[in-house]
Order: structure tokens, then sequence, then C-alpha cells
């Protein structure tokens, strides 16, 4: 798929350090080895059906830091991103509003592409739908079958059978675990699985927690045909597929939203460790879910602040169009892991500080703050599991006091932040 044009990322002096990260694996802060000055980082992208919400931003601007980090710490970075732009929640959406469901998903593709364009986030370099990859898909589901990893489920009103993920037989036969990825009881396991697209009741399943690695055709839903059979791939497997396709076995660091520790991280790496006999990656980072009005920001629920209404103005109780570096800061302000709840005064905190940084660089004072000091205070930050409200709290006492090269500080809030001042 095409992305956006990138943003410029000035140079700066010196370098910074490859930033430690918490990984929710091992529930360890690490420095998640990195082979021939090269990172790799895969990020799960949007369902397109009601792109982009702040929480969406807030996961994506998590990892547009990491790579930021990792940039400024002479580390080249090779990103990928996927598109779920075939999925139940899509196709429902589409069926109950009348529209096609390829247009809905393109709509709302290119409306991600113009919200991460004029939010200034790093593109990703390999940007793929599911849809442009179903016969890979197709082929890793028929290798799992051959493996003896996956089985066929009976389908009442399909043309074939569903095939699952054989969750028992994976542990017996690779070096995946249930539990690698996900900290979490079996309990919770369960619960998780009913309420983020998993099937525990299903009857005919060898495990409750089995997931779906293809969905056999049923009248009205697209379909591809294939050697598994005519039908569409389960969510995990598009996932281990599209990122192994993009970055090899064993990347650097696969990331998301804090919804998607199980099943989703936990099956897409039991999936491609069992189609590469490799980890799927070497840290999983996850992003804390934003709330809004109460509770989680969740299209299922409705309550969003869409990114596209606040920079032009329409999100409601606005009176003109947000500044982009103030929503970056407004969502910086916060440490990437915690949960919070975004309030519409938000924004308006966010303004100020930025009105405050943009008079405060043209400040000169007796006694200003030394650039390069400061400039190495954000680094150290940075380096740290990404702490962005150090950074911000360095930056409100450095602006305060006016600063001895503008210049400098110019430069690094745009190349590690992407804060225009
Ligand atoms: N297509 C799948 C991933 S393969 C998906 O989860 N799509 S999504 O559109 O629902 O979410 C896109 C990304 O935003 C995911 O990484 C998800 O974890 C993250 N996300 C969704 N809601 C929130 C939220 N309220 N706060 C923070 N991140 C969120
Ligand atoms: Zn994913």
């Amino acid at each position: 798929m095409r992305t956006w044009t990138p943003p410029a990322l000035p140079e700066l002096p010196g370098t910074g350090a490859a930033p430690r990260l918490f990984n929710t694996a091992s529930g360890r802060m690490e420095h998640p080895p990195i082979a021939d000055e090269r990172a790799t980082l895969y990020v799960c992208g949007i369902t397109p059906y009601d792109a982009t919400h702040l929480g969406h931003a807030a996961t994506y601007l998590a990892f547009d830091t990491l790579l930021r980090a990792w940039r400024d710490a002479g580390i080249a970075t090779v990103y990928a991103q996927n598109i779920t732009d075939v999925d139940d929640p899509l196709l429902e959406r589409a069926a109950a509003t009348g529209v096609d469901w390829r247009s809905l998903a393109d709509q709302q593709i290119a409306l991600f592409r113009s919200d991460m364009h004029r939010l200034g986030m790093l593109p990703p370099d390999r940007f793929v739908a599911v849809t442009e990859r179903i016969d890979p898909i197709a082929g890793a589901v028929a290798r799992l079958r051959e493996a003896g990893l996956a089985y066929a489920v009976p389908t009442a009103g399909a043309e074939g059978d569903d095939l699952y993920f054989d969750t028992r037989g994976a542990e017996r036969d690779t070096q995946w675990r249930l539990g690698d990825v996900a900290p979490y009881d079996r309990e919770l396991m369960q619960t998780l699985s009913a309420e983020r697209g998993g099937d525990p009741e299903r009857e005919g399943k060898r495990h409750p927690l089995d997931p779906l690695l293809w969905r056999a055709a049923r009248p009205g839903e697209p379909s591809w045909a294939s050697p598994v059979g005519e039908g569409r791939p389960g969510w995990h497997i598009e996932c281990s597929v599209i990122a192994t396709d993009a970055l090899g076995p064993a990347f650097t660091v696969q990331g998301g939203g804090g919804d998607l520790v199980f099943p989703h991280h936990e099956y897409t790496a039991a999936h491609a460790t069992a189609l590469t006999g490799m980890p799927l990656a070497h840290a999983y980072c996850h992003v804390g879910l934003i709330s809004y009005q109460g509770h989680k920001m969740s299209k299922s629920l409705g309550n969003l602040v869409l990114v596209s209404k606040l920079l032009d103005g329409s999100h409601a109780g606005l009176n003109k169009a947000a500044d982009p570096s103030a929503i970056r800061l407004g969502i910086l302000a916060h440490h990437y892991r915690s949960e919070w709840e975004w309030f519409d005064g938000d924004l308006e905190v966010a303004t100020r500080r930025l009105d405050a940084w943009r008079a405060g660089i043209r400040r000169s004072t007796a006694q200003p703050a030394s650039a390069t000091a400061v400039l190495q205070q954000l680094r150290q930050s940075l380096a740290n599991d990404l702490d962005t409200p150090v950074m911000v709290a360095t930056l409100d006492a450095a602006l305060d006091q006016g600063v001895d090269d503008p210049e400098l500080i110019r430069d690094a809030v745009d190349a590690l932040l992407g804060v225009k001042l």
C-alpha cells in the first residue's frame, strides 16, 4: 500500500543511546538485541472502519518515538505495519451502513494516511494490507496443516471447513509455549479470547483457546480460492505472515496497543514460531489504552476523539483547528505505557504549553540554559523506555529559563518529539 511523505528529521550533533524498553513477554526492561546496526519493528495496524482515533494515534506515536530514538542512536530502522482490511468488524460495519466493505476500507485507509501525515509520523517502509497477501497467508495455513498443527472444524452453512490452530500440538512440537508473550492465567486468557475475536465456546475445537486460521466462505462474505479452500484469513496468522515476510523472523520489536497482548500477539508469535522455527520478535512492547468519557476509546462504544476532527476543528466543543504539534504534546505528556483518559481540556493545556515553548525559545535572558546539556537530558530520558513526560518537563524548565542555542533546541524537539517550535 502507498504510505505518506515522511517528515524531514533535522540532524543533531552526536548520538543518543539505544533505548531500553519494557518487554511485556519477560516483564523486564531490556535492550533488545540489534543485529548489524539495524532495528526492525512491526506495529499492528488499523482495521479500517473508524480511523483514526486518539487511541490509535497514541499507539503509533509511541512507536514513532521509538523509531526516532533508534535513528538518533545511529541505528538504521525497518518498519512494517499491516492493515486488517478484511475482518468481521469491518464487514459488520459495512453491512450495517449499507456501504461496500472495500469502499469503506479504502476510504478509511485514505483518512488514516492523511491523519498520520498531518501528525508528522514516520511512515512504515512496508505498509501491507491483508488482501494484498492472501496467497502467502493461505500457503502458511497449508504448511501448518501439513505439520499437523491445523485441523478442520465442520462448519454448517459454509462451503468448506474452518481451520483452527492446535495449541497443544504447538506446545508439543515447537519452542512456543502458551503464555510466552502474555503473562496471564488461563481464566483471564479465556475471558480475553471471548472479548477479542476468539470463540472459546465453539464446539469441535481441541482446546478452547485454539484460534481460527482460515474461515471457510459464507454466503455474502468476501472470500478467495486457496489450497486450504475458499475462504479468508484468520486474524493472527495475517500478522505472523506479513511481519515475517517484511522483516524476517526474530525481529527487534513487535508493537501495538495493550489490547493486543492476548490473544493476538500470543498467537501471532505461536504461528510464526511454528512456521519458521524461530521466535517472532525479541521484545513485545505495548501502549496503555486511552479512555474518553470514562471508558476505553473504542469504535464499538463510539466514544471517539477523531484526529481528523481535532485537526479541522470540528470535534465537539472546539472553536479552532488543533495544531498537530499540540496533539502530539497532549499525548507525549503521558508515558506510553500508562493508561490514561483524554479530557477535552487536554488540547488547550497542550496548546498553551506549545505557545509557551514557542515564546520561550526566542527569549533572551542573562542566564540561559545550555542547549547542549538540555539535549543530553532529552536523550537520556528517551533512552529510558521513551520517558517523554520527563522530556516535556525538561523542556518546560529550559524554555522557561531561555536557552543559549535556540536552533539546537528547535532541531532537537523536532527530531526527537516531532514537535515544531
Ligand atoms: N488491525 C488490528 C491489529 S492487527 C487492530 O487492532 N486494529 S485497530 O484499528 O483496532 O487498532 C489499531 C491499533 O491501535 C492497534 O495497535 C491497537 O492496539 C491500538 N489501539 C486501539 N484502541 C486503542 C486505545 N484506546 N488506546 C491505545 N491504543 C489503541
Ligand atoms: Zn496485528
